[in-house]
């Protein structure tokens, strides 16, 4: 049996992940979008390209401005909270869009649902938790304490609270997802793979933090999207899912890939400045996810979804360019 369509607001629907979701949204199923995006240095209207218009709208707007979240909010079945200030290396030159945008905003969307009833989903980030030490089964979990390193962590980590906050003491029905680092299509090549690969594209070696140690829990964006239709869905309100796919890398493994992905040899890199207060490793078990949902992740070949994302940045390199010579002279001023 087909579900009834709803009507989704999607903020940050402009951005990498909100991008993919809004276009899996429009393939997968008969839903209609608003997507609420105010369109920073990290929104692309061109992500949005090729959308059916008369079930995707786009807004162009701030989620802090309260008239205008109402004014979407009391249309809508559900909102899906993706808007944010998402780069941990800007959270450390200039954190204060961080505390508008992922504090003041997700408060003022939480009072938008509170007062229409409307179901919220809120995409969150497993940094919240800090790090673990390198070469330890251990994991994160649901009942991991918060421990975030970074004001973009903090920041993510207080929007969680305010969302638990709101179900608890007014009974908004909310769930929360913290997920690991995504990869695939439509990533702002400030972040490192893509960074990666359009330097090579660009004849630049790759640039290693420190010594490449660290290590992400890599997951494709299209698994991450289809976690948070399913917890949107199936989800049990006022809980928290931790997202990953068993895709633990080191920073210095995965630039290897890329290189030999060019072609290039694996060892062709520089290393560069560490990131201040880096944070070691991150591993999640996304046991409840995938027992309570029965969600499992669709690409477990890393290699294969790296090459496609190579392929994709290839084939796109007007989506990228507009925003590659910027994003480079950000990088040197901390000499990255
Ligand atoms: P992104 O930076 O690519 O996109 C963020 C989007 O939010 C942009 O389109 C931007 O224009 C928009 N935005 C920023 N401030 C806004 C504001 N005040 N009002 C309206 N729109 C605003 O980020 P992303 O990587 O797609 O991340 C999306 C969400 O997923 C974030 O909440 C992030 O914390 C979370 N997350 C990301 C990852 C990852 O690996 N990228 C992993 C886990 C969780
Ligand atoms: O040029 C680089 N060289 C490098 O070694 C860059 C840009 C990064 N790095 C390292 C730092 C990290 O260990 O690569 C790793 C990944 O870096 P980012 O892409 O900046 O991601 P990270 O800081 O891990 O955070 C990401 O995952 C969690 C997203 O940006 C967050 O939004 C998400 O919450």
């Amino acid at each position: 049996m087909t579900p009834t369509p709803r009507h989704l607001l999607i903020t940050g629907g402009a951005g990498f992940i909100g991008a993919n979701l809004v276009h899996h949204v429009a393939e997968h199923t008969s839903d209609t979008v608003t997507v609420l995006d105010a369109l920073t240095y990290a929104g692309n209207r061109a992500s949005l390209d090729g959308l059916p218009k008369d079930r995707v709208t786009f807004v162009e707007g701030d989620i802090a401005n309260p008239d205008l979240v109402d004014s979407l909010v009391k249309q809508v079945d559900a909102v899906i909270h993706l808007a944010a200030e998402s780069h941990n290396d800007n959270s450390l030159s200039d954190p204060s869009p961080f505390l508008r945008t992922n504090l003041e905003g997700t408060f003022t969307l939480l009072e938008a649902v509170r007062r229409h009833d409307v179901r919220f989903h809120h995409v969150s980030t497993d940094e919240v938790y800090g790090d673990l030490p390198l070469g330890t089964p251990e994991r994160f979990t649901e009942h991991t304490p918060y421990n975030p390193s970074s004001p973009y962590s903090a920041t993510k980590a207080g929007s969680d609270l305010l969302v638990r906050a709101w179900v608890r003491s007014f009974g908004v029905a909310a769930t929360i997802s913290n997920c690991s680092n995504n990869y695939g299509p439509r990533q702002h090549v400030e972040k490192f793979i893509p960074r990666q690969i359009t330097n090579l594209i660009d004849g630049i070696r790759p640039r290693l933090y420190g010594a490449g140690a660290n290590v992400r829990d890599w997951i494709h964006v299209d698994d991450h999207n289809r976690a948070v239709l399913d917890i949107l869905d199936r989800g049990r309100i006022g809980e928290t899912y931790l997202i990953g796919a068993d895709g633990e890398l080191s920073n210095r493994e995965v630039v290897g890939m890329i290189l030999e992905a060019f072609g290039r040899d694996a060892e062709d890199f520089d290393h560069v400045p560490d990131r201040p207060g880096h944070d070691l490793r991150y591993a999640i078990d996304a046991t409840r996810l995938r027992e309570e949902l029965g969600w499992e992740p669709r690409y477990s070949d890393f290699a294969q979804g790296l090459a496609d994302t190579v392929a994709w940045y290839r084939e796109h390199e007007d989506w990228w360019r507009g925003q590659k010579a910027a994003t480079e002279q950000k990088y040197a001023r901390t000499g990255q």
